[in-house]
This record gives C-alpha cells, sequence and structure tokens, in this order.
C-alpha cells in the first residue's frame, strides 16, 4: 500500500479496479440470489425441469423400492459452452448418495461407482435404469409410488441445486411423459 500511496498518479487506476472488482462482487452475489429465487418459484410451480446456469435438469424420478436400497433417474442438458461434471448428490432421504454406472461383466450387469459425470457442451446426459444412476444406500424409509424427496446435484462449475424426485411403481422403465401432481397424498 505504501508504494501505492507514492505514486499518487495511479491512484485513479486503483480506484477504477477497487469499483470493478466491487460491482463484481455485487455482479455475483445478485446472480446467486436470482438462482434462489428462480427455484423457489420452480418448486411452487411443481416444475419437472430445473435450470441452474447452463444446465438443464429434466424430470427425476426414482423406482419404487421394497428394501433399503434405491436409485434416482434424471436427464441433464449442458446448453453452456463449457464442459461441466456432476461431482455429487445428496439427500436425507439416504444414508449414501453415489454416482453408479453399469458395467457388463460377463452375463452380469454390475454397479460400479463413478467419480463424477461428464456433461458435454450442447449435450445431454441419460440417467436411466440399466446405465448411469443415482444410487441411494441406507433409505430411512421404502419410498413408495407417489412420494417425492428432496435430491442435491452438485456440479463442477454451475454449482448446486436441490430438486424434487418423484417416485414411481416398481414396474417404471421411464418417467410418464407428462403428469400433474394436483392431488398430494401425506
Ligand atoms: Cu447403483
Amino acid at each position: 500500500m505504501a508504494l501505492i500511496r507514492g505514486r499518487s498518479h495511479y491512484d485513479p487506476i486503483i480506484e477504477d479496479i477497487m469499483r470493478t472488482l466491487r460491482s463484481a462482487a455485487l455482479g455475483a452475489a445478485f446472480a446467486a440470489f436470482a438462482t434462489l429465487a428462480t427455484f423457489a418459484t420452480g418448486t411452487a410451480a411443481g416444475a419437472h425441469e430445473t435450470r441452474l446456469g447452463p444446465l438443464q435438469i429434466g424430470h427425476a424420478w426414482a423406482r419404487a423400492t421394497a428394501g433399503k436400497a434405491g436409485a434416482a433417474y434424471l436427464e441433464i442438458r449442458n446448453g453452456g459452452g463449457q464442459p461441466d461434471k456432476l461431482v455429487s448428490a445428496a439427500s436425507p432421504a439416504a444414508a449414501t448418495v453415489e454416482l453408479h454406472t453399469h458395467i457388463r461383466d460377463g452375463d452380469v450387469m454390475r454397479m460400479r461407482k463413478v467419480p463424477a459425470i461428464d456433461l458435454a457442451p450442447g449435450k445431454e446426459v441419460k440417467l436411466a435404469p440399466g446405465g448411469l444412476h443415482v444410487m441411494l444406500i441406507g433409505l430411512k424409509a421404502p419410498l413408495k409410488a407417489g412420494d417425492r424427496f428432496p435430491l442435491t446435484l452438485t456440479f463442477d462449475k454451475a454449482g448446486s441445486v436441490t430438486l424434487e424426485v418423484e417416485v414411481q411403481p416398481v414396474a417404471a422403465s421411464a418417467p410418464p411423459a407428462h403428469q400433474h401432481h394436483h392431488q398430494h397424498r401425506h
């Protein structure tokens, strides 16, 4: 600081940089607030699609379970110009949540934990039965058709978002094409 003070003709430049930094910080804070506000509105409306920066996350669903393990599925579209990745997931419904894929091992399909799910720019990644999925381990209660539970997804660049997962009957292999929920069972 002593050096900067000594060269007073640079002060206007420093001032300008400080102003830019301050407005950038304000801008970031506002963007974060706007994201939260958008999400809150989306939840209230029961949105089937969630936006997080350049990411569009489609209808999240899970199959009903009899036991303490389950899986959640969803679609993520990266509409941005930069790659991102899903690095973790968490839910109050399960003790442990992991990112998994299925690999063929002889005649058997086995699940494998993956460190992250890559999201290439302009591409959509589907988490679906038989492939990539969000593994729910140690469910606090079996998932019943009609239930909903929160799932928080954390991305390398885009940050985190919490969405609602809808539990579908055991026989379901895909989310319903377009289903509205006017009734809620409690
Ligand atoms: Cu799994």
